[in-house]
C-alpha cells in the first residue's frame, strides 16, 4: 500500500546514506516535494498526455497543488478539445495499491523484499561492476522505452554509454518504430515524418495502410472526421477494421502483400501517365530502375497475391489520380513486418511519383506509437547518438562530445546491438545484466516463453516501472519504483515532431522517483556524477540536448525553454529560430560536409502546423530522395496442415494499452474492454470447427497454446485470425522473425491454429 508523505519523509530521516538525503533535496528530486513553485496552489495547468503519440494536451486542475481532476485543453493545435478515454483517466491510474512505492531486492530465498534506496543504489552499482569486471563493460545492457519524457532518455542513454561503459542499449521503439526510421533514413537521408496533422483535415485521398486510428489513434481519427473535403478514404488492412467500416474503399489484401499492391498500383499510374515528372526529375533519384522494376507487376499478378479484384486494385490507383492532396499513413500492419521496411518505401515511392509531399494535405506518413517515440528516435543515444547523431562518425562524437564537456573517447564508435541481438547476446552468454526501464518485455516481446526462459539466464536483471508486479519485474533482482506521469517534469514528441511539456501536478506515492532522479542518483552511486553537474533538471538538460541538435535537420536550438513550448501550443521540429540561417552541415558516411535545407527552420516565429520538404529539398547530400525497392518475399511461416491459420495481432481497444500495467487499473477503462483474451475468427472458420461466439478456445502455433474466448466476426477474413496484443499470454504464439535492415519484430503474422476447448 501506498505511504503517506510523512512516513517517507521518517523513513528518509532515519535510513537512507547521506548521498541519498543529498538527492532529496533537490528539487524535483525524489518526488517528496509540492508540485513546482511556478504552480499556484488552485491553478490550471496543462500536460501533454502520455499514452499514445498523438500528444493530446490535457488541462489539469489543481487543489492545493496536487491535480485534482482533467480535462482535454480546447486551445491546443492537437486535441482542439478532445480526448480519448485513456487520456480521460490517466490520473485515475495512478492510485494503485499495484504502484511501485519502494525499492525491492530479491533475497536469499528468491523473493522481492523491500530495502531502502542506499541498498538499492549501492547492490545496483556493485552487481553490474562485478558482472563488468568479470565478462567486460560490455556485459551489461539496457532496454528503454518510447514512454519516458525526452530528457529522461537521453539521461539514461549518455549515462549508461558514457558514464558505465555500457555498449548496448536498444528500446521498445525497436518493436514499434525501427521500420519507419530506417526507411526514412535510406529514403530521404533521415529520420522525418514529414506531415502535420493539419494534413488529416487538408487531403482530399487519405491512404490509411495497416494503421487502425479509430483504436490506436482516436484523436487522429476526430482530424480525419474534421475534413471539410468529403474524402476519399481507403483503407489498407487485411481486417475489416472499426477505421476500414467508415472507409470509402476498404482492400482487404492478403497479409503480408502490401509490397505487390503498392508496386501494381505504381505500375498502373506509370502506364497511364499519372505521376509527377517535374518532381521526380527535380527531387528524386532512381525513378527509371523504379519504373522498369513494377513492370513485372501486372494487375493479374497482384490480383492474385493479394486476393483483390483487379477492379479495386484499379480503382485505389485511380482515386491516388485524381486526388489533388493525396496523403498516405501508416502503422504497425507495415512496421511489424520480415519486410516492414521496404514496404514502407514502397508508400514513400509512391507519394514522391505523385509529388504527394511537401504540400498541405499529403505525405508519405508513418504514424508514431507511443507518447515519446519520436524523443526516443532521436536522443535515447540507442540507435542514434544524440540529436539525430551516428555513433561512428568522428565528427558527431567530437561534437557531442563537445556540448557535454566530455572526454571524446567515452562516445562508443559503434552502434548498439539491437533489441534481439540482446536477447541473443544473453543466450550466448556475453550479456548477464540487464537495466529494463518503462517497458515490460516478459510480456510485449516475441516469442515469450523463448524471451523469458532468456530473461531467466541473467545474473541480474533491474526493472525500474511505476508498479512493482509487471510480468518483467515479477522477474527482477532488483525493481526500482519511478515516479509516473504527472508526478514528473519534461518534454514529449508527437507523432508531428511537435515538442510539448508535461508538468509534475502530483506526489510519486511513498519513495518513488521520477526517472530523472533515479539516474542522477545511479550516476552518483556508480562514480560518475560529475559528468552530469550540468544535468541539474529536465529543463536544463533540455537546453544540453538543444544544443546537440544544432546545425541537425531536428534542429530545435530556436526553442527558448519549456515556457515557450507552452505559450505556443508546442513546437514541431526543427526550430532553429531567428538568425540561423536556413542550412545546416551534416556529412553522409564520414564523408565532407555537406548542407542540408532546413525546412522552416528560418522563421523567428514558430507556426502550429509545419510539414518537411515544402521546398522540395531531402537530407541526402545531393538533396533528392531515393526510389528503393526489393522482391518481396513470401510469409516466414505460411499455415500448414496443422497450423492452418494467419494470425494477426495488435491494438484491441481505444480503452486498453499494450501490457495493461496502467489501463487494468481504471475502474472506467476495464468496463470498456473484454476482461479476458479472445480470438476473433470468421463464421465460416468458427462454423466448420464448431466454435460458437463466447465459446472458449485454445490458439495454438508452433510455439504455445492459450486459452482464449471465440469473437466470431466477419472482420476477419476465412482463413485469418486476430488476437489483441493487451493480454499477457499472447506472445506465447508469435514467431521471432525480423526485417533484416530494421531488426523489428514481424508480430502480425504467424501460423496457427484454434480449436474448442475440452
Ligand atoms: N488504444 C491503444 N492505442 C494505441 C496503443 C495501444 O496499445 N492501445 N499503442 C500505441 C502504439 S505504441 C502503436 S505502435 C500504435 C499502433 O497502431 P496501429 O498500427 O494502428 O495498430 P495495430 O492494431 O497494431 O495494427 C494496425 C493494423 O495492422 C493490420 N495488419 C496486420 N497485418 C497487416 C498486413 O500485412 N498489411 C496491412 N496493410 N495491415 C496489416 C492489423 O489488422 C491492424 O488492424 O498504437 C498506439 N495507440
Ligand atoms: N503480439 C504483439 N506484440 C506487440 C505488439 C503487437 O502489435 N503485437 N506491439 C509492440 C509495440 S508497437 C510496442 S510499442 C510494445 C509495447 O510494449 P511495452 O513497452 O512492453 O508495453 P507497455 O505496457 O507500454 O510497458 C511500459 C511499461 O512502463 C511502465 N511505465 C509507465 N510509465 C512509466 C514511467 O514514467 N517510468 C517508468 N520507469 N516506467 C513507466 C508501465 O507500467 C509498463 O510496465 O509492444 C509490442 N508488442
Ligand atoms: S488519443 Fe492518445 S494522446 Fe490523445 S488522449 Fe488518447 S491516448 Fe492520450
Ligand atoms: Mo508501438
Amino acid at each position: 500500500m501506498t505511504s503517506t508523505a510523512t512516513d517517507i519523509g521518517n523513513f528518509f530521516h532515519q535510513r537512507t546514506g547521506p548521498l541519498t538525503r543529498e538527492l532529496l533535496r533537490e528539487p524535483g528530486g525524489f518526488g517528496l516535494g509540492q508540485v513546482p513553485g511556478s504552480l499556484k496552489p488552485d491553478a490550471t495547468t496543462t500536460s501533454i498526455c502520455g499514452y499514445c503519440s498523438t500528444g493530446c494536451s490535457l488541462n489539469i486542475h489543481l487543489k492545493d497543488g496536487q491535480a485534482v481532476s482533467l480535462t482535454p485543453s480546447t486551445d491546443y493545435p492537437v486535441n482542439l478539445g478532445m480526448a480519448c478515454p485513456k487520456g480521460w483517466e490517466a490520473l485515475a491510474v495512478l492510485d494503485s495499491p499495484d504502484r511501485a512505492t519502494i525499492p525491492l531486492l530479491k533475497d536469499e530465498s528468491g523473493k522481492l523484499q523491500p530495502v531502502e534506496w542506499d541498498l538499492a543504489l549501492r547492490t545496483f552499482s556493485e552487481k553490474f561492476k562485478t558482472i563488468q569486471e568479470k565478462h567486460g563493460t560490455e556485459s551489461v545492457a539496457f532496454l528503454s522505452t518510447g514512454q519516458m519524457p525526452t530528457e529522461e532518455m537521453a539521461l539514461l542513454g549518455a549515462l549508461a554509454k558514457f558514464g558505465m561503459g555500457i555498449l548496448h542499449g536498444d528500446g521498445n521503439t525497436r518493436q514499434c518504430m525501427a521500420t519507419s526510421v530506417v526507411s526514412y533514413k535510406q529514403s530521404f537521408g533521415f529520420d522525418a515524418p514529414p506531415y502535420t496533422y493539419q494534413d488529416f483535415e487538408e487531403s482530399d485521398v487519405i491512404v490509411l495502410i495497416g494503421s487502425n486510428l479509430c483504436i490506436a489513434h482516436p484523436i487522429m481519427w476526430e482530424r480525419v472526421m474534421r475534413n471539410p473535403h468529403s474524402p476519399e478514404i481507403i483503407v489498407v488492412d487485411p481486417r475489416m477494421t472499426e477505421t476500414a467500416m467508415n472507409a470509402t474503399q476498404h482492400l482487404p489484401l492478403a497479409p503480408k502483400s502490401d509490397m505487390a499492391l503498392l508496386y501494381g498500383v505504381a505500375r498502373i499510374l506509370i502506364e497511364n501517365g499519372w505521376v509527377d515528372a517535374d518532381f521526380i526529375a527535380e527531387s528524386t533519384n532512381g525513378f527509371a530502375e523504379f519504373s522498369s522494376y513494377v513492370q513485372n507487376y501486372s494487375l493479374e499478378r497482384v490480383s492474385s497475391e493479394t486476393g483483390l479484384p483487379a477492379a479495386e486494385i484499379e480503382r485505389f490507383a485511380r482515386l491516388i489520380h485524381e486526388g489533388k492532396r493525396v496523403s498516405f499513413w501508416w502503422t504497425m500492419g507495415v512496421n511489424q513486418s520480415y519486410q516492414g521496411v521496404r514496404t514502407a518505401q514502397a508508400i514513400i515511392n509512391l507519394a514522391l511519383m505523385t509529388g504527394n509531399i511537401g504540400r498541405p494535405g499529403t505525405g508519405a506518413n508513418s504514424i508514431t506509437g507511443q507518447c515519446n517515440a519520436m524523443g526516443s528516435r532521436l536522443f535515447s543515444n540507442t540507435t542514434n547518438l544524440l540529436g539525430g547523431h551516428d555513433f561512428g562518425n568522428d565528427e558527431h562524437r567530437k561534437k557531442v562530445a563537445g556540448v557535454l564537456g566530455i572526454d571524446e573517447d567515452l562516445i562508443p564508435r559503434e552502434a548498439s546491438w539491437a533489441y534481439h541481438e540482446i536477447f541473443e547476446g544473453i543466450l550466448r552468454g556475453k550479456i548477464k545484466g540487464l537495466w529494463v526501464v518503462c517497458t515490460n518485455p516478459a510480456h510485449s516481446w516475441i516469442n515469450q516463453t523463448q524471451a523469458r526462459d532468456i530473461l531467466d539466464r541473467l545474473d541480474f536483471l533491474v526493472v525500474q516501472d511505476i508498479y512493482h508486479n509487471t510480468e518483467t519485474a515479477q522477474m527482477a533482482d532488483l525493481v526500482l519504483p519511478a515516479a509516473g506521469w504527472a508526478e514528473k517534469e519534461g518534454t514529449f514528441i508527437n507523432s508531428e515532431r511537435r515538442i510539448g511539456t508535461l508538468k509534475k501536478v502530483r506526489k510519486a506515492p511513498g519513495q518513488a522517483l521520477a526517472d530523472f532522479s533515479i539516474f542522477k542518483a545511479v550516476a552518483e552511486y556508480w562514480g560518475c556524477g560529475d559528468m552530469f553537474r550540468e544535468w541539474t533538471s529536465p529543463e536544463a538538460t533540455f537546453q544540453i540536448l538543444k544544443e546537440c541538435s544544432r546545425d541537425t535537420p531536428c534542429d530545435i536550438t530556436g526553442i527558448e525553454g519549456y515556457r515557450m513550448l507552452d505559450e505556443h501550443g508546442g513546437i514541431q521540429w526543427p526550430f532553429a529560430g531567428g538568425g540561423v540561417s536556413g542550412e545546416g552541415q551534416r556529412e553522409e558516411n564520414g564523408g565532407e560536409a555537406e548542407s542540408f535545407p532546413c525546412p522552416s527552420a528560418l522563421t523567428s516565429l514558430p507556426s502550429q502546423q509545419r510539414r518537411l520538404f515544402e521546398n522540395g529539398k531531402f537530407y541526402h547530400a545531393d538533396g533528392r530522395a531515393k526510389f528503393l525497392f526489393e522482391d518481396p518475399r513470401p510469409l516466414t511461416e505460411p499455415p500448414s496442415e496443422r497450423f492452418p491459420f494467419v494470425l494477426l495481432t495488435g491494438r484491441g481497444t481505444a480503452s486498453q494499452w499494450h501490457t495493461q500495467t496502467r489501463t487494468k487499473q481504471s475502474a472506467v477503462l476495464r468496463k470498456l474492454y473484454p476482461k479476458n483474451a479472445y480470438v476473433e475468427i470468421n463464421p465460416g472458420d468458427a462454423r466448420r470447427i464448431g466454435i460458437s461466439h463466447n465459446s472458449r478456445v485454445i490458439v495454438e502455433s508452433q510455439r504455445g497454446r492459450i486459452l482464449a474466448s471465440a469473437f466470431v466476426t466477419h472482420g476477419v477474413q476465412p482463413g485469418q485470425l486476430f488476437v489483441p496484443m493487451h493480454y499477457e499470454p499472447v506472445n506465447q504464439l508469435t514467431d521471432a522473425v525480423f526485417d533484416p535492415y530494421s531488426k523489428q519484430p514481424s508480430y502480425k503474422a504467424c501460423a496457427a491454429n484454434v480449436i474448442p476447448a475440452a
